[in-house]
């Protein structure tokens, strides 16, 4: 299997993120990606490819270019306002209740502060989203490792792995957050759709709700989204996941959510993941594009599910039998000594390999 991976992600070398309050030290790092990529090497059955270059064009068609402004400014206005801080956290956010009673007319006038402390709040969503000097760079080059593998399977590869770093899936259309800068796979699934004229579906695998990459397909008759996921009633992002959201417009019935109890394990996680089976081959159309987090594993140190090694590699099996190519695109899991083996027997699963033996 091909698997895309650039060593432009270790630009986003960050430290600490902010939890309730305190900085502790950050969950969503470079020995992530880099864990993973060793397994892969080792494991011998992968081609590992670098991306290619595919500019500003593709994000513009999911992201507010502010967005991408905003993120491509920031580090440089840390530097000229001389903010003392190794990192770029906001602290004060556009909460909803700030602007009850005024109109749209009159919202849609309020302008991007120039400060960047206030812009951080504008276009984020939460505190333990840093932004460092190597963060633009390396969220484009997540976005390159997304439609690289995209491409591969458009040239005709039944499934390929993208090993997107940052992930994506809780930035919507102008807003970052959740670790996340770009939404790779809603970038990589709106190419697809323009690509092949094709409806597509996003299988959202990851522990938390993929709020961003509802937000962009919310009103989409051509996208599918499904996530299974902690609830958010417990669980980060908190304000969506519920499921009666299901879409409006053309989009209503085009997206399911599954909210999960607390202690979820293998056989609950594989019943769950039925529905979502289900619907999509209920429905026409080609590529599946799959938000894959690891996050789901019961050592997750931020996490409440309980999945073990050997079930993705089921579950990897279960994805493939779909029989649609495949644009697997990394998304969070933040257990250091099993993110490559889980990641590994994911891939070989879907690959129609066997599993490995539990180390
Ligand atoms: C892509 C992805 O998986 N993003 C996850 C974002 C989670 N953000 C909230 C993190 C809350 C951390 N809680 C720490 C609990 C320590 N016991
Ligand atoms: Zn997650």
């Amino acid at each position: 299997m091909k698997a895309v991976y650039t060593s432009r992600h270790r630009g986003h070398d960050v430290t600490h993120e902010t939890f309730l309050g305190e900085s502790i030290p950050a969950n969503e790092v470079v020995a992530r990606a880099e864990s993973i990529r060793a397994a892969l090497e080792t494991d011998g059955g992968f081609e590992l490819v670098g991306p290619t270059d595919h500019g500003r064009g593709p994000i513009e068609a999911v992201h507010d270019p502010g967005l991408v402004r905003f993120l491509e400014e920031s580090w440089p206005a840390v530097e000229r306002e001389r903010i003392p801080r190794p990192a770029l956290i906001a602290d004060t956010y556009p909460s909803r209740p700030m602007f009850e009673g005024m109109s749209e007319a009159v919202l849609a006038t309020r302008p991007e502060p120039d400060a960047i402390a206030g812009r951080a709040g504008w276009w984020g969503l939460d505190t333990a989203n840093p932004i460092v000097a190597g963060t633009y760079d390396a969220a484009r080059g997540a976005v390159d490792v997304a439609l690289t593998t995209l491409d591969l399977v458009l040239a005709g590869e039944r499934v390929a792995y993208g090993l997107c770093r940052p992930p994506g899936h809780h930035a919507a259309r102008s807003m970052a957050g959740g670790y996340c800068f770009f939404n790779n796979a809603a970038i990589a699934a709106e190419a697809a759709t323009r690509a092949t004229g094709e409806r597509v579906a996003i299988l959202d695998l990851d522990f938390h709700h993929g709020n961003g990459t509802q937000q962009i397909f919310w009103r989409r008759g051509d996208v599918f989204y499904a996530s299974l996921h902690g609830d958010p009633r417990r669980i980060y992002p908190f304000f969506l996941g519920h499921a009666d959201e299901t879409g409006e417009g053309d989009g209503a019935g085009e997206n399911l959510n599954l909210p999960l109890p607390a202690g979820t394990g293998d056989e609950a996680y594989l019943e769950a993941l039925q529905r979502p089976l289900d619907a999509i081959a209920d429905r026409p159309g080609g590529l599946v594009v799959v938000s894959l987090g690891f996050d789901t594993y019961r050592d997750d140190p931020i996490c409440d599910f309980a999945l073990t090694t050997p079930v993705y590699h089921e579950i990897g099996r279960r994805v493939a039998s779909l029989g649609r190519p495949l644009v697997v695109l990394q998304e969070g899991g933040y257990h250091l000594p099993t993110l490559g083996a889980n990641a590994v027997a994911w891939l070989r699963g879907a690959a129609g390999r066997a599993g490995l033996a539990e180390p």
